[in-house]
């Protein structure tokens, strides 16, 4: 495959999302091997990091009785609450250690605002405040957006998406992401949705043999 004016994209491998973090992706940390492999091949890697203050609106020993898993309104939208995770400065909010951060251009912070949630990369889940990745990667002259990481039902979905909506030819490397699976076919669900609005699936394989 070749890989000009192409961007890796790796979304929230954060200690909180691997196992025995506080909100754990099972088999998460399987993706990290899959993705180093990967950097060795792009020139160009960027990586997101889900970053909350501790008052942030998403958590549910935020608001008064809620427990994680239950609904609120948040920004005007449906908001599904979150376990405490990714706290800034905490030891959870870290990169793996064991992900190799080479040739990582820049990193995009997100979900800092307390009053709404940041699935996506790009932009918060109401819209209203780009975090900037979109023009930076356009200002680089990149076309191609090959995306990994976690989940893959929340983060990585909407990231998608969004690049998706931006113009960029949009790859999901599906060996390089895991889900949350909260209901147990979210995963597939959401690669269903991201084929739909016109993400290319492909495994690791078709850039690394
Ligand atoms: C994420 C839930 C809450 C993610 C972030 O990175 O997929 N999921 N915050
Ligand atoms: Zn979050």
């Amino acid at each position: 495959m070749n890989l000009k004016n192409s961007a890796l994209l790796i979304v929230d491998v954060q200690n909180d999302f691997l196992p025995e973090g506080s909100l754990a992706v099972r088999h998460g940390d399987e993706i990290i091997p899959v993705i180093n492999a990967l950097q060795e091949k792009f020139n160009f890697i960027v990586a997101t990091q889900d970053f909350h203050p501790t008052d942030h609106g998403s958590f549910a020993v935020n608001h008064e009785g809620k427990s994680p898993g239950e609904m609120i309104v948040l920004a005007d939208l449906p908001q599904i609450l979150w376990p405490v995770h990714c706290v800034q400065g905490s030891e959870g909010a870290e990169f793996h250690e064991e992900l190799n951060p080479i040739r990582w251009t820049a990193i995009f912070q997100k979900g800092k605002n307390p009053e709404v949630d940041s699935y996506s990369g790009f932009f918060d889940n109401a819209r209203r405040e780009d975090t900037g990745l979109g023009d930076f990667l356009q200002n680089e002259g990149i076309m191609n957006v090959f995306v990994t990481g976690l989940a893959q039902d929340y983060c990585v979905k909407f990231t998608a998406l969004d690049s998706v909506s931006l113009g960029f030819k949009t790859y999901l490397i599906s060996d390089a992401t895991k889900a949350v699976n909260l209901a147990k076919d979210d995963g597939d669900k959401a690669l269903e949705e991201m084929k739909k609005a016109g993400v290319i699936l492909i495994e690791s394989s078709a850039i690394l043999d």
